[in-house]
């Protein structure tokens, strides 16, 4: 079975609580970042909790390890389930999410390798490689890996064995879901279903992958 996470990237509490409303029957999680969270504050997390969906938060943390420590309490103390942090900051960065992460009974995924095309520039050349054996040494819970680019995907499967890998770059960014149907654990949507007239139906269309 491969998850269906809605990235619900709007930038208002009644749209957000509208589109989650209406994908709730057809998606396993919703995560939410920057564009949520600064347009409608941190309370957006308890409210959306009302879909009984587990929530990731998007931070895509990157700081020195006493911040991110603090960045990640606060994520928990919210009712999020799992914290996406950066790892090129290093093992003891990463690693203050991971133990806050598991501290709380939640889950820790480590983006190795980004899924735009700017992305190339740095994460290639070994570097996206080498933060896939981190986030198994430091005993992440998963990864995120780029749903454009399924042989980077693969070759990072490679590295994390039975790790969870959530996979971001469907449908706006050109990835196509059915590449990455047994390849990953999840496929993270944002714009195909949240810009959608009807987003319910949107989220519908990922069912055959679900199964
Ligand atoms: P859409 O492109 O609208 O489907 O949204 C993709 C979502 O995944 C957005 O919330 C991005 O911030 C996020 N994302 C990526 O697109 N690429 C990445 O490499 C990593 C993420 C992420 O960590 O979720």
């Amino acid at each position: 079975m491969t998850r269906l996470i809605l990235a619900l990237d709007v930038t208002g509490r009644d749209d957000a609580l509208r589109i989650a409303g209406q994908c709730a029957p057809h998606i396993d999680a919703i995560k939410i970042g920057y564009p949520l969270v600064l347009s409608s504050g941190l309370s957006i997390a308890r409210d959306l909790r009302s879909t009984g969906l587990p929530l990731i938060a998007d931070f895509k943390v990157a700081d020195i390890p006493n911040t991110n420590h603090l960045i990640a309490g606060q994520v928990f103390s919210c009712g999020f389930s799992a914290i996406i942090c950066h790892g090129f900051t290093g093992s003891d960065s990463a690693e203050a999410c991971i133990s806050s992460a598991h501290d709380h009974g939640g889950e820790c995924y480590i983006v190795a390798e980004m899924s735009h095309p700017g992305a190339e520039e740095f994460f290639h050349g070994g570097v996206a490689e080498r933060i896939a054996h981190l986030a198994v040494r430091l005993g992440a819970d998963g990864i995120i890996a780029p749903a454009t680019r399924p042989d980077r995907v693969r070759l990072l499967r490679e590295i994390v064995g039975g790790k969870k890998i959530y996979s971001p770059g469907v449908g706006a960014q050109g990835g196509d879901a059915a590449l990455l149907a047994g390849l990953v654990d999840g496929i993270i949507v944002g714009r195909q279903i949240y810009r959608s007239p009807d987003p319910a139906s949107a989220a519908a269309q990922f069912a055959p992958l679900r199964l």
